[in-house]
């Protein structure tokens, strides 16, 4: 069992939210208001549309009839703009694709002033970069920062009553004065927007008399106005300040909100002390949402008196005591949440008694709870959604009764699986039993939910059946043993018709070969099968896969070539055989997109053939421990992302929407790597990683210099190879190197002065070479141990305890480094380098050691709790 394993996986993500585009209908008689149509082209404007979203408003067409304006069936003025932009997330990437959504500028005066009917006005998600208050010829409102009266010329509107310019992630607004002016609106949308300058945020916004809902979720928020007393908000229903960064107990002004609010959203902070009692004030509160925060004490026995609450969320908190039972009698409630709470005592029928509405129960604690249910208790409600942990030795009988289950989270617990168990799971469809000690033999069980993760738990027997219905299967770190073929060729595996993405079978003790059954799978992008007992070839069915994205087969005994049919994975970005027998060449002709390519500890042979450097992507290369001979080719200079210090990579992480509204499946990818003398396993921060790793071969020849402007690697290994002449000066430009090994070979010269730049060097072996000089003197290269350079037999100066005579002898590395920098290698970035690339380091600092054989790296699933509503994306009432 992992004890370190993540517990906290409640991570939002701020991902797909389908908004269904939501054009204006218009009747054919309307006629566009002159004055509307100049303001929309004028609008049209500052705005970039790089994908032709705007491409009907043109003259040509009645502007009612244009893509997202919204006209009055009476008066035929504009009376609104809904032009949210969709996005879908990659399955294998954590960036959404916003090109086709609208950018640049919006000229919010323009708007509001010039479209006098203007009632509502929906942005959200596209990726707009500013917004403007100058139009026209009114420069005044250029810079609202500066206090002036001439406001309300710039932004006055008395009709607009809808504003979402949520989810514009790069939209910065440092003022919110212009609020006020908006006096008839009653529902403000800014999350995701950056509004950390703006401390005055909640006395601006209370000016609007009419406001229903405030969304202010992830916006960088502060402060909060702990003084204040009384915020003047009279119709606010629904408050979301979920995700910001305050950092203290609940604000007095809280309590004070007027009895209309029915939705408070505050997930996702820094809130502490106890629950005050006070927020009974807000008695008509339906939703209360206060995950993920640092709150203490125990669960108060008066949330008993809410009459009206559907969703109590108090989940990843520091609540402690028990599970007051009075919270069964809170028959309206869909939500209960109180896991990842170090709760303890008994829960038992009463916890839930009066529950009849329930569809979502989360008691899933840090700590012990004892189920004392009795074995013929029927619960009053269906549940949709079940996440438990129990230490009882046997699952609750009543779990049984839950016939519509669609997504069931057992965590730390131990219980043995019957059949009748294997049974009732397979209606549900997303099962999350990961990390327990679920006893039990999968020989005969027949898996069909959706999403499947049963990995650290100790199931044995052979590998269990798929059905159709399987998109997602996890079952690594177990017991499992037999062939493949169980689950692959199995004579009820369907043909084509398998929907599988995911497989995950690694660590386990699976023998014989790969098979050759993969024809049948060809939707997997997955595949790993790590750490087993696996022989025989790589089989060129595999070839088949041609969506296949991430492919695992390291720590088994594979041998022979690698097959060139996987020529047709053109979606590989990941390939990993490390530790097997393989031989033949390197297979440069994979995928030119591949970001990692681990060949480590293999009998690969032959050299490096140029044809390495068409993988333009690479970013991990690792082909130590083999047999390649020749020189390291220079063209190595051609992959890009190691030319530059690239921190906007894409993660390497596989992710998959559940049927549950914006809410992620996801997995990232690892990859053991050597580096600074240890090996470490990248998992989240795989993508921060460049290295290169060649050591341990019989490469020969010089360095070229062309490999030093690869100025974004981290790592470079060259070590244990026959690598001779000078240590090329312009190391020094590797500015973000942070190990660097060249030990064992046959180097010779000085260290090169230029080493001494290398600032974020943390790792540095030249040992055992035949460097000759004076160790640079007064730089961090003292800093280093012995170790770094003993075995080089004239080489002096501290932390060599050998003293350099004739210091001024040695021959100054001046007129060299003039003559190289002149050579044909100095390349057009060097410039580009200083001045404009970020540069970032969280590589290394962010690795787990590698010191057990568990991983933990399996599904973490997401969670956001509240029922029906996601807490931010809260829809206009
Ligand atoms: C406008 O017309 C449509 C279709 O005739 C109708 O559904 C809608 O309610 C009307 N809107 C107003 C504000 O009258
Ligand atoms: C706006 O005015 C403030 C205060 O005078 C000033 O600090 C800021 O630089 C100005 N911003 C722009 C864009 O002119
Ligand atoms: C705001 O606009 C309304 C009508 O559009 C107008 O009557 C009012 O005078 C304006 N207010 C100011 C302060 O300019
Ligand atoms: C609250 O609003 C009322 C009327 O809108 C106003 O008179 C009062 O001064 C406001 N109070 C505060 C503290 O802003
Ligand atoms: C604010 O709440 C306190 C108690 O929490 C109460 O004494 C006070 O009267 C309230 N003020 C207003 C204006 O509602
Ligand atoms: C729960 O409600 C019942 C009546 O509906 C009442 O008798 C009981 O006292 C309540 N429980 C608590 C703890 O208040
Ligand atoms: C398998 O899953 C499908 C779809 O979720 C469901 O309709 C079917 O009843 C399940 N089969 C069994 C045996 O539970
Ligand atoms: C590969 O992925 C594409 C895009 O997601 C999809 O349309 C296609 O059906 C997939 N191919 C297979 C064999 O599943
Ligand atoms: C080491 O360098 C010296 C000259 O500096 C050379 O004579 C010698 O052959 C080199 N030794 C090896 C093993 O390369
Ligand atoms: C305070 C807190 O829990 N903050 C978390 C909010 O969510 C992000 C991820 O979306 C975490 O990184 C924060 O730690």
């Amino acid at each position: 069992m992992s004890t370190s394993r993540s517990q906290n996986a409640i991570i939002f993500s701020w991902l797909l939210w389908g908004i269904m585009f939501n054009t204006g209908l218009c009747s054919f008689d309307t006629r566009c208001n002159q004055q509307d149509m100049n303001a929309l082209l004028n609008f049209k404007q500052g705005v970039t549309d790089s994908s032709g979203v705007l491409s009907s408003w043109t003259t040509q067409l009645d502007c009612c009839h244009w893509k997202g304006v919204i006209c009055s069936n009476i008066t035929s003025r504009v009376t609104g703009i809904s032009l949210p932009c969709s996005t879908t997330l990659p399955i294998y990437s954590d960036k959404e694709d916003k090109s086709h959504c609208l950018t640049g500028s919006i000229h919010l005066s323009l708007l509001l002033v010039e479209l006098q009917f203007l009632d509502y006005l929906d942005f959200t998600n596209n990726d707009f970069l500013a917004l403007q208050f100058d139009y026209l010829h009114n420069h005044n409102c250029h810079n609202l920062s500066i206090p002036t009266s001439s406001h309300s010329q710039c932004v006055n509107s008395s009709t607009l009553r809808h504003l979402d310019l949520s989810r514009n992630w790069n939209l910065v607004i440092n003022s919110l004065k212009w609020l006020p002016y908006l006096s008839t609106l009653e529902y403000l949308n800014l999350c995701g927007l950056d509004l950390s300058k703006e401390t005055n945020w909640l006395q601006l916004a209370t000016k609007l008399p009419s406001l229903s809902a405030l969304n202010m979720c992830d916006c960088q928020l502060k402060d909060w106005s702990l003084s204040l007393q009384y915020a003047n908000f009279t119709a606010l229903q629904v408050l979301d300040l979920s995700f910001n960064e305050f950092k203290s107990e609940l604000p007095k002004w809280l309590f004070n909100l007027s009895s209309t609010l029915h939705s408070l959203y505050l997930s996702n902070n820094s809130l502490m002390g106890h629950l005050p009692k006070d927020l009974l004030n807000l008695r008509e509160l339906e939703d209360l949402d206060i995950e993920d925060n640092n709150f203490d004490g125990p669960i108060p026995d008066w949330l008993g008196d809410f009459k009206h609450l559907k969703a109590l969320i108090l989940g990843a908190n520091m609540f402690s005591g028990s599970i007051p039972t009075i919270l069964g009698n809170l028959s309206t409630l869909i939500t209960l949440n109180v896991g990842f709470n170090p709760l303890t005592g008994v829960v038992s029928g009463r916890n839930l008694a009066k529950l009849s509405k329930l569809k979502s129960l989360n008691i899933r604690s840090y700590s012990t709870l004892i189920f004392d249910f009795d074995s013929d208790w029927i619960p009053p409600f269906q549940l949709e959604e079940l996440q438990l942990k129990f230490s009882n030795p046997n699952l609750p009988t009543w779990l049984y009764t839950q016939r519509s289950l669609e997504r069931l989270t057992i965590y730390d617990s131990t219980f043995e699986a019957p059949d009748k168990f294997w049974q009732f799971v397979s209606s549900v469809i997303e099962l999350d039993l990961e990390g327990n000690l679920i006893d039990g033999d999968m020989s005969n069980v027949l898996l069909n939910s959706t999403i499947i993760d049963l990995s650290s738990n100790g199931l044995k027997g052979s590998l269990p059946q798929l059905s159709q219905q399987v998109k997602i299967v996890a079952l690594s770190n177990n017991s499992l043993s037999g062939e493949l073929s169980h689950l692959l060729c199995g004579h009820n595996v369907p043909n084509g018709k398998n929907k599988l993405l995911f497989l995950d079978i690694s660590w386990n003790n699976i023998s014989g070969g790969l098979t050759n059954c993969w024809m049948n799978w060809k939707s997997l992008i997955a595949i790993h099968l790590g750490s087993n007992n696996l022989s025989g070839k790589i089989p060129p069915s595999l070839g088949f896969l041609s969506n296949l994205t991430s492919l695992h087969l390291n720590d088994n005994k594979l041998h022979g070539h690698v097959p060139l049919s996987l020529h047709n994975c053109r979606s590989l970005l990941v390939f990993n055989v490390h530790n097997n027998q393989l031989s033949g060449n390197i297979p440069y002709w994979i995928s030119h997109g591949v970001l990692a390519l681990q060949l480590r500890s293999n009998h690969f042979s032959g050299k490096i053939s140029p044809q390495i450097c068409q993988m333009s992507s690479l970013i991990v290369l690792d082909i130590a421990q083999n047999t390649i001979s020749g020189h390291i080719p220079s063209c190595l200079c051609n992959i890009k992302t190691l030319l530059f210090n690239n921190v906007s990579r894409n993660k390497f992480s596989f992710q998959f929407p559940s049927s549950y509204p914006n809410r992620y499946f996801f997995f990232d990818d690892s990859l053991k790597l050597v580096t600074k003398g240890q090996v470490l396993e990248y998992e989240r921060n795989l993508h921060f990683m460049t290295l290169i790793d060649m050591s341990s071969n019989n490469l020969s020849g010089t360095l070229p210099p062309q490999l030093f402007s690869l100025i974004g690697l981290h790592s470079l290994n060259l070590s244990n190879n026959k690598l001779e002449g000078e240590i090329p000066n312009e190391i020094g430009n590797m500015k973000n190197l942070e190990s660097l090994d060249f030990s064992t070979n046959q180097l010779g010269g000085e260290i090169p002065k230029s080493l001494s730049r290398l600032s974020f060097l943390g790792y540095l072996n030249l040992s055992f070479n035949n460097l000759t000089g004076k160790i640079p003197s007064g730089t961090q290269l003292q800093g280093f141990s012995v170790l770094s350079y003993m075995g080089n037999h004239d080489l002096c100066g501290l932390p060599l305890t050998q003293i350099c005579f004739q210091d001024d002898k040695h021959k100054d590395t001046g007129p060299v480094d003039e003559y190289r920098n002149q050579s044909e290698f100095l390349p057009w970035f060097y410039i580009g380098m200083e001045s404009g690339f970020v540069t970032g380091f969280l590589g290394v600092c962010c690795a787990i050691i590698l010191n057990k054989k568990l991983r933990h790296a399996f599904f973490k699933f997401l969670y956001d709790v509240t029922y029906g509503l996601h807490p931010c994306w809260l829809s206009s009432t």
